[in-house]
């Protein structure tokens, strides 16, 4: 109880500091310039929240392009992208026949952006828990800081979750915890999905040999880029839960992250891994 109590004022207390005000955050944006930015954003049954994203991506000051992977959705996510493109030429869209897992769909992505010649690619949730804003921030850490890979971590000062239920706080934080002891990773927030990646790091990954799907996919990325010498940053960032849609984590998807996680170990001990070219 006295733990409990703990982290949930630690909880709001640094999720004010941390809070960047908004003229920081638009100093930021006009900083930034140049480079060809893909934000992925994988999608099963998101009509609730498939047309704000979009539309608020397109409006930040940095011309980010956007590729949507949807695996059959059949609320007709895909129909509503669909609809805007004409509005939006720099908005794509794959369709996939059925739900295929995250872990697919963002290599399926990656590989469209190498082919495409991104310079940058971008994980993203399509349900808001991600503040397309911190886009920036984790695009300037690369860009400017020289990390290969960023990761909006909810765990760098603490834990900066908002209105998850208190079960699934705990289990994500230990969850980030137990990796770092059984891989020896220092990142903080292991099952992370808000990511910038240099496609050079993409471009030397050997992405066929991604197997996870869900959060242990999420682990295996940056353990492999860890293990190929990547500069890896973590950016703070503030997670909300979704308020629209549901989530499709399941229990499956944990069982895969908590065995997964030895399984990545135990092969990294005879694997070679690829220098990042
Ligand atoms: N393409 C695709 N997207 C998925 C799949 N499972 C989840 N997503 C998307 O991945 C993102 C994160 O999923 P979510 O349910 O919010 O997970 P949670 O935040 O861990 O509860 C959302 O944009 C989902 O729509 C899948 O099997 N295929
Ligand atoms: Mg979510």
């Amino acid at each position: 109880m006295f733990i409990l109590a703990i982290l949930l004022v630690s909880l709001r207390t640094i999720t004010i500091m941390i809070m960047p005000s908004a003229p920081t955050l638009m100093k930021q944006n006009q900083a930034t310039t140049g480079h060809r930015c893909l934000v992925i954003i994988p999608t099963y049954n998101e009509k609730e929240n498939i047309e704000s994203i979009i539309r608020y991506v397109f409006g930040l000051s940095h011309p980010f392009d956007i590729l949507v992977i949807d695996d059959g959705s059949p609320d007709g996510t895909a129909g509503i992208v669909k609809g805007l493109q004409g509005e939006f030429a720099q908005l794509h869209l794959i369709e996939r026949s059925g739900k295929l897992g995250l872990g697919t769909a963002y290599i399926t992505g990656f590989k469209w952006s190498i082919e495409q010649g991104y310079d940058y690619t971008f994980e993203m949730d399509a349900d808001f828990s991600h503040n397309p804003d911190d886009l920036i921030r984790l695009y300037k850490a690369c860009s400017e800081d020289g990390a290969d890979m960023s990761i909006g971590s909810r765990y760098v000062t603490g834990v900066n979750v908002v209105n998850w239920p208190m079960g699934r706080v705990l289990m994500s934080y230990y969850a980030s915890k137990y990796v770092r002891i059984v891989t020896g990773m220092k990142v903080h927030d292991a099952t992370a999905g808000f990511v910038c990646y240099s496609n050079r790091l993409l471009r030397s990954m050997e992405l066929d040999k991604i197997r996870f799907k869900g959060y242990a996919f999420q682990i295996e990325m940056k353990f492999t880029a860890t293990k190929m010498g990547a500069k890896v940053s973590e950016v703070p960032i503030i997670f909300t839960n979704r308020v629209l849609g549901t989530s499709k984590m399941s229990g499956g998807i944990f069982s895969e992250a908590v065995f997964g996680v030895i399984r990545l170990k135990l092969s990294s001990l005879t694997r070679k891994y690829p220098a990042i070219q």
